[in-house]
C-alpha cells in the first residue's frame, strides 16, 4: 500500500488480515472502525525527558519524510518575513480586505517549510500503522488565495497519503475574484483529491461545516480547519489515533498562532513544555483558556499524552463521520458565526462522547489582525445572530445553569431565539447528560476561574444623567481604563450589570479604582471589586471603599472618582435597560 495510490475502499477491505471480508460484501463504516487495533505501542529505546529527567522508553517516531521547501526563500522554515516601508500602503489595504498581510503571504512559497516545534517527548510516540482514513473539510467566506492555498498544501505536504481520502472546499458564497475559475483550475493539479462545493446563498461558517460533513463521503473521520491554517509536523497520527481507538471521541489539535504580518509560527502557551490549557469559557459564553490542572495530569503518564478539555475553540477538531451525524451535525438554527463550538462541545460530553486535546498534534492559525473590515452578517439574518446562537445553546444544554448566562447578558433575555424542541427532544432520546453533571465531572474548574455570577440588581447603558453621553469600556480588559462615549444603545462595551455582590460589571470584567482616581476594567478579583452601590432616586454610583462618587468628564471622554457632591450634574447617572434584536 506504501506510496501507491489506489483506491481507500481496497485499503478498508485489507484491514482485518485475519478476517477479510467476502467481495461481495463491502463492510460498512462502522463494522471497519470496530477493525481497528490503536495502541500507544511500549516504546523500546531510552530517551531521557529534559523536564522530568525521567527515563522515557522511546522508538524515534517513524515519520513521512517532508519534501524541501524553497530553500533560503521568504518565510522558509517560518522564519519572520518583513517586507519594506514601500509596501506599507498596499499591506493596509489586504489587512483592510483579509485581516492578514496578504502582500507577504503572496510571496511566501505555499508549499514552505516550517520548523518543527513539537515538545520533544512527541518525537518518541508510535501509533498503530492502521489508522482511520479522513476527510478534511475547510469552508471559507472571501479568504485570500494564498493564506487559503497554503492551508490545503500543507495538508497535502503533510498528511500520509493512505489516510487522506480527500480535502472538501466549501465556499460560503464567496464574491472575490480569485475564488472563482482560477480556484477550479488550480485544483485541477490533483486530480480529484481537492473538491470544490460551492453554496448557493450564505450560510455562515456553522451550516456551511455541516454541508461539509454532507459532501465529504469519503474519510472516516472528518477534520476541520478553518481557511488560514498551516498543519504542522507529523500532526495526523496524533490527531486520528484516540479515535481510531474510540470512534466517540473527538480531538483537537494544539493551536499555534502563525503571525498575520511576519508569517512567524508562535507556539501556544509561549512554548513552555508544560503550560498546556483546557478549553473553556466565562458564564457569557466568551472563549476562555483555563490551565491544565492536576486532576487531569493525574490521568496521565506522560506530560503530552492527550487530555480531556470541556470546550473546543471551534475551528480545528476531527470527529469521526458518523458519530458526527448521529450527534445531528450542528444545530441546524445556529447562524452565521459563534457559538457552535460549545454546542458541539455540549453535545459531545452530555450525549455520551469525549473531548480530548492532543498536544503532539499542532496546527498553526492566522489570527485576524485588528483593521479588518470583517465578515458582515448577510441581510436575510437578524443582527445578533452570535447572540442567539449563544441563547440557543444555553437553553438547550445548560438546564439551571442558564440563568448564569442571563445574569452575565441580560439584554438577551427578551432575544426570540427559535423553535428548540427538535434539539430538546433530540437530548432526551439520546439520555445526554445534565449540565450539573457536566460542570461537577468534567468542567469542575472552570468556576475557579471564571466564578458564577452574582443576581443583577441594575444592568443597561450607564449615561450621563439627562445627556446622551455613556461609559464606554472602548474594548479595553484586564486593567484598561472606562472612558465616556455618544450613546449608542447597542450594548457591547456600553453595557453594564451591578450586582448584588457590589460589583460593577462588564462581561467577566469588574470596574475598579484605577491610579488617580481613573476608572478601570479588570479581572475580578472576589475580594476586592465588590466597591459598588448604585443608587438610582440619587442617580449616584457610590465607590463604597473611598466614600467617593462615580465621576466623568463627557469632554475630555474620562471617568474618575471624585468627592461628592450632589451639585454636580456630572455625578449624576441613570441605568437603562438596553434588549438585544
Ligand atoms: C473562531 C474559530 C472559528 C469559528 C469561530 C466561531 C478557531 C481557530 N477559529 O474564530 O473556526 O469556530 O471562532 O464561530 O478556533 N467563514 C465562512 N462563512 C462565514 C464566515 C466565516 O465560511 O460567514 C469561514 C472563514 O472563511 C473561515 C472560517 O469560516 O475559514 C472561520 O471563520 P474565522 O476565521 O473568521 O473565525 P475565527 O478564527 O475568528
Ligand atoms: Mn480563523
Amino acid at each position: 500500500v506504501e506510496g501507491v495510490e489506489v483506491d481507500l475502499h481496497s485499503i478498508r477491505l485489507k484491514r482485518d488480515p485475519e478476517n477479510p471480508p467476502k467481495p461481495d460484501q463491502q463492510p460498512n463504516q462502522k463494522q471497519v472502525i470496530q477493525q481497528q487495533y490503536v495502541t500507544f505501542k511500549p516504546h523500546t529505546h531510552a530517551y531521557t525527558d529534559p523536564v522530568l529527567k525521567k527515563g522515557i522508553l522511546g522508538n524515534f517516531e517513524p515519520k513521512q519524510p517532508e519534501p524541501p521547501g524553497v530553500a533560503g526563500g521568504p518565510g522558509e522554515e517560518a522564519k519572520p518575513f518583513v517586507l519594506g516601508p514601500e509596501y506599507k500602503d498596499a499591506v493596509q489595504a489586504s489587512i483592510k480586505e483579509f485581516g492578514f498581510n496578504m502582500v507577504a503571504s503572496d510571496m511566501i512559497s505555499l508549499d514552505r517549510s516550517i520548523s518543527d516545534i513539537r515538545h520533544e517527548e512527541c518525537k518518541y510516540w508510535e501509533y498503530d500503522d492502521r489508522l482511520l482514513t479522513s476527510s478534511v473539510v475547510i469552508v471559507f467566506h472571501n479568504e485570500g488565495w494564498s493564506t487559503l492555498m497554503r492551508t490545503v498544501h500543507s495538508v497535502i505536504k503533510r498528511t500520509p497519503r493512505r489516510y487522506l481520502a480527500e480535502i472538501v472546499l466549501i465556499d460560503d458564497f464567496s464574491n472575490k475574484v480569485h475564488l472563482k475559475e482560477r480556484l477550479e483550475d488550480y485544483i485541477k493539479q490533483w486530480n480529484g483529491l481537492v473538491k470544490l462545493f460551492r453554496n448557493e446563498k450564505r450560510e455562515g461558517l456553522i451550516q456551511a461545516r455541516s454541508i461539509g460533513a454532507q459532501k465529504a463521503t469519503k474519510g472516516q473521520v472528518l477534520i476541520y480547519l478553518d481557511a488560514h491554517c498551516e498543519v504542522g509536523t507529523n500532526w495526523y497520527p496524533p490527531l486520528v489515533a484516540p479515535i481510531s481507538k474510540d470512534r466517540t471521541v473527538c480531538t483537537v489539535p494544539l493551536i499555534d498562532s502563525i503571525d498575520g504580518q511576519k508569517y512567524t509560527i508562535v507556539p501556544q502557551g509561549g512554548g513552555d513544555d508544560d503550560n498546556f490549557a483546557r478549553g473553556a469559557w466565562d458564564w457569557s459564553m466568551l472563549w476562555k483558556r483555563v490551565p491544565l490542572g492536576e486532576r487531569e495530569k493525574r490521568q496521565r503518564q506522560t506530560r503530552t499524552e492527550p487530555y480531556r478539555s470541556p470546550a473546543m475553540a471551534g475551528g480545528l477538531f476531527a470527529i469521526e463521520r458518523d458519530f458526527f451525524f448521529e450527534l445531528g451535525l450542528y444545530d441546524p438554527g445556529l447562524q452565521i458565526w459563534g457559538g457552535e463550538n460549545f454546542e458541539i462541545s455540549y453535545k459531545i460530553w452530555q450525549c455520551g462522547g469525549q473531548l480530548l486535546f492532543v498536544p503532539c498534534s499542532r496546527v498553526g492559525h492566522i489570527y485576524r489582525l485588528q483593521g479588518w473590515q470583517g465578515n458582515p452578517p448577510p441581510a436575510h439574518v437578524g443582527s445578533s445572530p452570535t447572540l442567539k446562537n449563544y441563547v440557543r445553546v444555553v437553553e438547550v444544554w445548560w438546564d439551571e445553569y442558564k440563568d448564569y448566562f442571563y445574569a452575565s447578558r441580560p439584554e438577551t433575555l427578551t432575544l426570540a431565539y427559535g423553535d428548540i424542541s427538535e434539539l430538546k427532544r433530540f437530548r432526551e432520546e439520546h439520555r445526554c447528560k445534565s449540565f450539573k453533571w457536566f460542570m461537577e465531572e468534567i468542567a469542575y474548574d472552570i468556576p475557579a476561574h471564571y466564578p458564577l455570577p452574582p443576581k443583577n440588581v441594575e444592568w443597561g447603558e450607564i449615561r450621563g444623567y439627562e445627556t446622551s453621553y455613556c461609559i464606554d469600556s472602548m474594548g479595553h480588559t484586564n486593567g484598561g481604563t472606562v472612558e465616556i462615549g455618544p450613546c449608542h444603545r447597542m450594548g457591547g462595551n456600553q453595557l453594564f450589570r451591578i450586582n448584588e455582590a457590589n460589583q460593577l460589571m462588564q462581561y467577566d470584567q469588574c470596574l475598579a479604582k484605577g491610579a488617580d482616581n481613573s476608572v478601570i476594567i479588570t479581572h475580578c478579583d472576589q475580594k476586592q471589586h465588590t466597591d459598588w452601590k448604585y443608587f438610582k432616586d440619587l442617580h449616584r454610583f457610590t465607590h463604597v471603599p473611598t466614600g467617593k462618587c462615580l465621576d466623568r468628564s463627557d469632554l475630555l471622554h474620562t471617568v474618575s472618582i471624585s468627592d461628592c457632591d450632589t451639585s454636580k450634574t456630572s455625578q449624576k447617572w441613570e441605568m437603562n435597560n438596553i434588549v438585544a434584536v
